[in-house]
């Protein structure tokens, strides 16, 4: 059997890097391929820089490694997209097609690509949305998830390429920071509770959003990616759910441990874009067909969040 070789696309990122290091702890140091827009500090392993717009440069990288499975994780986010819709349609559709085409020219096995909670909008009905529902995206990058997710499974149908895909809620994890997106406050309120004891929301107090601890995220995207293809029916992407809360509620959380805790709140433009979001998610779909179970709720996480950033 031809051994597998995995690229990473945007693996300096908040996913990007804790995804390397667990595929390189279950693939092997070689054969897990890092790339990025820029260099990392410190490189534990393979990296290579890449811009996903220079499609020579996939085909080199792809040919020197022999790639045969690629995560696509470059985009811009929901928030730092509203600051420049054109360029990040730019960036995230033709960052996409420039590895859909790799993957067709190059007989690549596998790709995963990340969509997210922000295909839905302000009309998507709100709590426990379904997987096939209306997605009336409001921004920029919403709306280049929603022309991706019909991209990829029109590859699949037409080329047979086999794209697997979730709608990840908000990531909350320690090994990483997140970058330009709506639902960073939930990251940032641990190293500003731990370091000051209190923080300031850029999201009102009762606005609840999907959200899901890195270890479930990265445990969910690898079962997915190794599901015997019959198993994922979806080839547009899936709904995936953990916990919902508000920014009070994890506030208060975070209060059992750090009693001085204090919130505040001051919503700005990301408020609009967290309102046109759902509160919570339907994901029955991926349960059943390839099994994901989450293990943390929000007592869990925070619990992990504090104990490992201490
Ligand atoms: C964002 O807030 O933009 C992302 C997402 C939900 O896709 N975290």
């Amino acid at each position: 059997m031809k051994k597998d070789n995995i690229l990473i696309i945007g693996a300096n990122g908040q996913i990007g890097s804790v995804l390397t290091q667990t595929l390189r702890s279950i693939y092997g140091h070689n054969n897990v391929i890092a790339s990025d827009i820029r260099p990392k500090a410190e490189e534990t392993g393979p990296f290579e820089l890449i811009n996903v717009l220079d499609r020579d440069r996939l085909n080199e990288v792809v040919e020197k490694y022999q790639i045969n499975q690629i995560y696509h994780l470059a985009a811009i986010l929901s928030a730092k997209g509203e600051l420049n819709p054109l360029g990040t349609w730019d960036i995230n559709m033709n960052g996409l097609f420039n590895i859909l085409e790799l993957a067709r020219e190059k007989n690549i096995k596998k790709v995963f690509y990340p969509s997210s909670i922000a295909v839905f909008g302000p009309t998507t009905p709100p709590n426990q949305t379904p997987q096939d529902t209306v997605l009336t995206p409001t921004t920029v990058y919403g709306m280049s998830k929603v022309a991706g997710e019909y991209w990829t499974n029109y590859y699949f149908l037409k080329y047979g390429i086999d794209v697997r895909s979730v709608r990840y809620p908000g990531i909350i994890g320690y090994q990483s920071m997140p970058g330009g997106g709506t639902t960073d406050y939930a990251v940032d309120i641990f190293h500003e509770a731990l370091k000051q004891q209190k923080f300031t929301s850029f999201l009102s107090e009762e606005t609840e959003l999907p959200m899901i601890y890195m270890e479930d995220a990265i445990r969910g995207t690898i079962e997915l990616m190794n599901a015997p293809l019959e198993q994922v029916k979806i080839k547009t992407s899936y709904n995936l759910a953990a916990m919902s809360f508000t920014p009070k509620q994890i506030a208060a959380e975070i209060k059992k441990h750090i009693p001085s805790f204090e919130m505040t709140y001051a919503p700005d433009y990301r408020q609009a874009i967290a309102d046109s979001w759902p509160n919570s998610i339907d994901d029955r779909i991926a349960r059943e067909h390839w099994g994901w179970k989450e293990a943390f709720g929000l007592p869990e996480m925070v619990h992990d969040m504090l104990k490992n950033l201490r």
